[in-house]
């Protein structure tokens, strides 16, 4: 994803640190010392201007990227609010570039040039702290942003269920690469990302610690929302069970998990009972992610759910 070349968003006195050494070294070059003052309040605003565009440049057009990644930006402040932040950078980077001249043109005219360079370097720094908060707010989101998992929107089976039931460990086994593991703002635990190519396309398995794997009524608003963006990414879901009951949550408990989200979603839901080394399940698909027991099984009747949409998304509609 694009994100992860966002760079570091500087703060407003990084800007004008490297803004004033980038003038000062300009200057160094400069035969004719007479407009000294001028030349130095010229260059510091053009460069202030030009890292503040930078800044705006290195962030993504969130009407174009994939709805998941929407979704986060919103659930966790607000789109609007990052629109404005980037919004504010551009207008300090205007003012540089629109007053810049002026206030290097005054410098030249006064009679006490020193003392006008330093107030036209005030102003300028003032600018550049008046967007000081949306800088450092912009920082945080570019820290989300570059740690989000890679997620494309091709054929994605999420994989659901109580903790402890063996969704990384699935995930691990049938994933073709090593798996990504990328973090998710909502869960302080690595979420793991696999793919796998089925008939040369490709299966991307996501993971969803600390989300999918209680019911909604012990989830918190911001969770419920996460789930929402979770739930959007997915073409099925497979929701593991642990007959073993070695996860420490009742076979039951997780029954009413995998009932609430078959009432919860419109995608395919696949319900699976792994650990059957341990525990068999009747009625279920089994599977051990230790022994591969079953294994193929579950990635068959997953892969049925894609031959499934394709063939919905390939019908002809009526005349
Ligand atoms: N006996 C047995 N143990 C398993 C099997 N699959 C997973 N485990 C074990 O169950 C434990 C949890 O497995 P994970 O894959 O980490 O489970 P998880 O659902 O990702 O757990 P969270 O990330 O905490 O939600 C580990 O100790 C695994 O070794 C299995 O098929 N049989
Ligand atoms: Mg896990």
């Amino acid at each position: 994803m694009e994100f992860e070349t966002i760079p570091t968003v500087p703060t407003a006195d990084e800007i004008l640190d490297r803004s004033f050494r980038r003038a000062a070294s300009k200057m160094k070059l400069k035969r004719n010392k007479d407009r000294a003052n001028e030349e130095f309040v010229r260059a510091v605003s053009q460069a202030i201007h030009d890292r503040l565009v930078k800044v705006m440049q290195s962030f993504p057009d969130f009407d174009s990227v994939p709805t998941f990644y929407r979704d986060i930006v919103d659930i966790m402040w607000g789109l609007s609010r990052v629109r404005k932040s980037l919004g504010s950078v551009g207008w300090a980077a205007r003012w540089a570039r629109t007053h810049g001249p002026g206030l290097a043109y005054q410098t030249r005219k006064s009679e006490n040039p020193s003392r006008i360079r330093k107030r036209a370097v005030a102003r300028l720094s003032s600018v550049v702290h008046q967007v000081g908060d949306d800088l450092k707010f912009l920082n945080e989101v570019r820290n989300v942003l570059r740690a989000l998992p890679h997620v494309s929107d091709e054929f994605t089976v999420v994989v659901a269920g109580y903790p402890n039931v063996g969704k990384s460990s699935f995930i691990r086994l049938v994933s073709s690469a090593t798996p990504e593991v990328a973090s998710y703002p909502f869960t302080t635990k690595g979420i793991i990302v696999g793919h796998r190519m089925v008939e040369r396309e490709r299966v991307q398995f996501i993971d969803t610690p600390g989300v999918l794997d209680r019911p909604s009524s012990q989830r918190s608003g911001i969770e419920r929302q996460a789930l929402t963006a979770m739930v959007n990414l997915a073409s099925v879901i497979l929701v593991i069970l642990d007959a073993s009951e070695q996860c420490g949550y009742p076979l039951e408990e997780q029954f009413r998990l995998l009932h609430e989200i078959e009432e919860t979603v419109t995608v395919p839901v696949l319900p699976v009972v792994n650990k059957s080394d341990i525990a068999y399940f009747d009625g279920y698909i089994n599977m051990s992610t230790e022994t591969g027991e079953g294994v193929s099984e579950v990635l068959e009747n997953l892969l049925a759910f894609r031959k499934r949409s394709k063939e919905k998304g390939e019908e002809v509609p009526d005349q």
